[in-house]
């Protein structure tokens, strides 16, 4: 099978990291496929004559309400994988993030955090974290301005030989068991508890902060025009919950 509909390679980081993303999530409790509109899962498309492709995986599980995975070809040789666990409100739990740019001349940004909904970190993830080993990767990229969404444990790095890129594929790992034994262990609140409501609207604003990067929503509407590319990041990259 091609490692893409265009028949074209991906870059190994981005088909590790999938691959690591989805073996992870099979231990996720109660894991079930969400549907998505037939014209989201694969769209295919041509920009200057290059092939264009966006794949994307949308499930639920007990204590997330949507583990969202895509892989995209989006022009000049641009590689995405972009990943979005988005915990249900109800459960005292973090955002789970991690995306990956690639182009011809290499990686240019790779992304991994457990983003709080809330003040701070519930504490079995912020001990988890804390556990975590962290890599001496050489070239760790300065955050812009919207991302006061992240944890104090966020990596924002450009790996520099197959060595970081392992180490990052491992370190996304770590960060799934983290969040994989919260989730195991987590009881659902009331949805009308004040906490429910509290990790509502931080996850709106996770949200909403996501939406304020301009690079992502360039790439989409250079490939496939404003409108789609608007849809798109309202319903399915950052839609927000309902109101619990
Ligand atoms: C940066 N995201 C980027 C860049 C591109 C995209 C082209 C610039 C690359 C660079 O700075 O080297 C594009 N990312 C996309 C597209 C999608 C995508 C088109 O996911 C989806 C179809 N972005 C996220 C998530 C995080 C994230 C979940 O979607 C983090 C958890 C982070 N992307 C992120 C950050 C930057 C980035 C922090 C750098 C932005 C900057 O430096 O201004």
């Amino acid at each position: 099978m091609p490692a893409s509909p265009s028949g074209q390679e991906l870059h190994p980081l981005v088909m590790a990291m999938a691959a690591r993303i989805r073996q992870c999530r099979k231990g996720f409790p109660e894991l079930s496929p969400l549907g998505l509109s037939g014209d989201l899962e694969e769209i295919i498309g041509t920009l200057d004559g290059e092939d264009l492709f966006i794949r994307n995986e949308v499930h639920s599980c007990r204590g997330l309400r949507k583990l969202h995975l895509e892989i995209a070809r989006l022009g000049l040789g641009l590689q995405i994988l972009h990943c979005v666990f988005f915990p249900d409100p109800r459960f005292d739990l973090p955002v789970f993030g991690a995306d990956i740019v690639a182009s011809p001349a290499g990686i240019s940004a790779a992304i991994i955090d457990l983003s709080p909904v809330g003040d701070q970190l519930p504490e079995r993830i912020q001990c988890g974290l804390e556990a975590a080993v962290i890599p001496a990767f050489q070239q760790v990229r300065e955050l812009p301005t919207w991302a006061t969404i992240f944890s104090p444990f966020v990596r924002f790095i450009r790996p520099v030989n197959q060595q970081e890129e392992d180490w990052f594929v491992e370190l996304v790992d770590d960060y799934l068991q983290v969040l994989g034994d919260a989730v195991q262990a987590a009881e659902p609140d009331d949805p009308s508890a004040p906490s429910t409501l509290a990790r509502y609207h931080g996850q709106v604003s996770y949200c909403r902060q996501q939406k304020r990067n301009d690079k992502t929503r360039r790439v989409l509407e250079k490939a496939f025009g404003t409108v789609w590319a608007d849809r798109y990041i309202e319903e399915l990259l950052f839609d927000e919950p309902l109101c619990p």
